[in-house]
């Protein structure tokens, strides 16, 4: 729940900032009290009622934090802890945040805003935050030790600058970063444009989120901080699919995404059934010359990507990094290719000692969704997620559009599977079919019984030692 303490209002039905005349002015020269979030749902957009009007956006499994006006000027109050935050139900990461969250709060702010942002910090070690792609004075950047003093723990520190440019901003810390960021501390920002703006469309539904990566181990709940390539859970603002909430929208709206990077890799972010525009990225609004038809977008490490499209097509609509491995949750990579080979008598002489053991990929991996295969107490599995039809096999960086004719004005919950309409869902072929090659006996293409006749091809699978082990 969001905690609601003093004048501050909550995420989900807010005032924003309460009349400030109602506030003495010595509670106005005091910090504003923090607000903070520990439900890992997509909270409602946060309609300001104070300050410029604009169109809010939607968290992905977040919120966006309130402020209070002072003189005009928007105030706002991250702090810097440690978090649990929920990846999946079932699987808890013990992370770094802002506000109780990993990532933080979403602030929104207006082009030409006054914001003074107050950061206390509660972490074991010192911070900063750095306002990622903003204009402002060069002591206001957050470069620890470049710009300014770190801030300490336990200390507050104050930034104050002008909102100048609209646009898809985040923010991070530019201290300690390789432990702070792979502990998940990182936040969107949204400088709305003031009034119209040439290059800015209006949207129906406005989603934001960052890219995160991880390496937590299966059972463990906090990452591994000196992973630098190999990270096992790939994130949409901390989360993993099927803890990723779905977009849902409107025949015929306007949509528009907006996307992060703070991970150690690229991630080509793939949309199905529609075509989108890369409107904007983190250096401001795109001339509309230089935008073409899209269905995946590259968002390079300190990128953002913002894209836009009419969901003119109704369905479940996957959307997702297209890199298959990062569609997938906590898991060994170092599992050999097992594909074709006939594990049946070496799996009977084994079980023969090893009741539990399990044979894997021998037909690729898709039986592992399926599988009852014990879990540690603390982790998600590798491929999950049930649709419709069955296991998705996804995780990771996915989560769906979901795009209805009937999703009523202004109401955006999450509706039921799509209905196909009759006759538009792919289906099985009835007629005589060749034998499969799953057949249950040795000697089909993919399981030679012996070597061919002439003795001469031997087909021979050599696996390299890894560097860095031994033996090597
Ligand atoms: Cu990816």
């Amino acid at each position: 729940m969001t905690s609601r303490r003093n004048f501050l209002g909550g995420a989900g039905a807010i005032t924003g900032a309460v009349a400030a005349a109602s506030v003495g002015k010595a509670a106005m020269a005091a910090l504003p009290e923090p607000v903070t979030q520990s439900k890992p749902d997509t909270m409602a957009p946060l309609v300001p009622t104070t300050g410029r009007p604009y169109n809010p956006v939607v968290t992905l499994n977040g919120w966006t934090l309130p402020w209070r006006m002072n003189n005009g000027v928007k105030e706002f109050h991250l702090v810097a802890e440690p978090v649990v935050r929920e990846m999946v139900p079932g699987f808890k990461a013990h992370l770094w945040g802002y506000n109780g969250q990993s990532p933080g709060p979403t602030i929104e702010v207006v082009e030409g805003d006054r914001v003074r942002i107050f950061v206390t910090n509660k972490l074991p070690e010192h911070t900063s935050v750095h306002w990622h792609g903003q204009r402002l004075p060069n002591g206001m950047d957050g470069v620890g030790g470049l710009t300014q003093k770190h801030i300490a723990p336990g200390k507050t520190f104050v930034y104050e600058f002008e909102a100048r440019r609209p646009g898809t901003f985040m923010y991070h810390p530019h201290a300690d970063e390789m432990t702070q960021m792979a502990m998940g501390m990182m936040g969107f920002w949204v400088t709305h444009p003031k009034g119209g703006h040439p290059l800015i469309d209006r949207v129906d539904r406005d989603f934001v989120f960052l890219l995160g990566s991880f390496d937590i181990e299966p059972g463990a709940y906090t990452p591994k901080i000196m992973t630098m390539l190999d990270f096992n859970l790939f994130t949409f603002n901390s989360r993993v699919f099927p803890g990723i909430d779905s977009m849902n929208v409107r025949k015929g709206d306007k949509v528009r995404i907006r996307v992060g990077n703070l991970t150690m890799t690229n991630h080509p972010i793939h949309l199905h059934g529609h075509e989108f525009l890369v409107t904007g990225t983190d250096g401001g609004p795109t001339p509309r010359s230089t935008r073409w038809p899209e269905v995946t977008t590259d968002v390079a490490v300190g990128q953002m990507r913002q894209v836009e499209f009419i969901a003119d097509e109704e369905g479940d609509w996957a959307f997702h990094c297209h890199k298959s491995h990062h569609t997938m949750n906590a898991m060994g990579h170092e599992v050999p290719t097992m594909i074709g080979v006939d594990h049946r008598k070496v799996a009977r002489e084994i079980t023969s000692l090893i009741p539990d053991y399990m044979v894997m990929g021998e037909r690729g991996m898709a039986d592992m969704a399926e599988m009852e295969m014990p879990l540690p107490d603390n982790t998600a599995p590798m491929m999950s997620g049930e649709g419709p039809f069955g296991s998705m096999e996804m995780g990771g960086m996915f989560t769906v559009l979901k795009v209805r004719r009937d999703q009523k004005p202004g109401d955006y919950k999450n509706p039921s599977w799509f209905q196909h309409p009759a006759g538009t869902v792919a289906y099985e072929f009835t007629g005589s079919l060749p034998p499969a090659p799953r057949a249950n006996t040795p000697g089909t293409g993919s399981m030679p019984a012996r070597m061919a006749p002439n003795n001469k091809e031997v087909e021979v699978q050599v696996r390299k030692p890894k560097s860095g082990h031994s033996g090597h």
